[in-house]
């Protein structure tokens, strides 16, 4: 099934201006935002300037440019989290049973507090 994309999601609006966002680094092609719902003292949001609703979606068409510069983006972040703080999660939700709200890729990376234990 082709991958659809909707124009009018918050992050592809955040992407074009048309709302603000507090950003925390900018890279040819990803940008780095805080959560506007933070659930962790250190909650940051990572995602491609691409079209794309997920990580398959972003494995299977980005090129290797994106996705060079995506994860040396979300590592950029982690290590200024992780200084900060001692540790840090990542987690990309998608679809439905992910709970994915806002269908454009993006990592949350959250730090600053004890996140539990998720797996057992
Ligand atoms: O999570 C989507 C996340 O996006 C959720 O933690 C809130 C955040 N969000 C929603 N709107 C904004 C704006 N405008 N700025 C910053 N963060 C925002 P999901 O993984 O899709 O469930």
């Amino acid at each position: 099934m082709p991958f659809e994309y909707d124009d009018q999601n918050i992050f592809a609006k955040i992407l074009r201006g048309e709302i603000p966002n507090d950003t925390v680094l900018e890279t040819e092609h990803s940008l780095a935002f805080r959560d506007i719902r933070p659930q962790a003292p250190i909650h940051v949001l990572v995602i491609p300037r691409g079209r794309y609703v997920s990580f398959d979606h972003f494995a299977q068409e980005a090129s290797e440019a994106e996705i060079v510069d995506f994860v040396r983006a979300v590592g950029e972040v982690c290590r200024m989290a992780g200084v900060e703080a001692d540790g840090f999660r990542l987690i990309a939700n998608a679809g439905k049973h992910g709970v994915q709200d806002v269908p454009h890729l993006h990592v949350h990376i959250l730090a600053g507090r004890s996140l539990g234990r998720m797996l057992s």
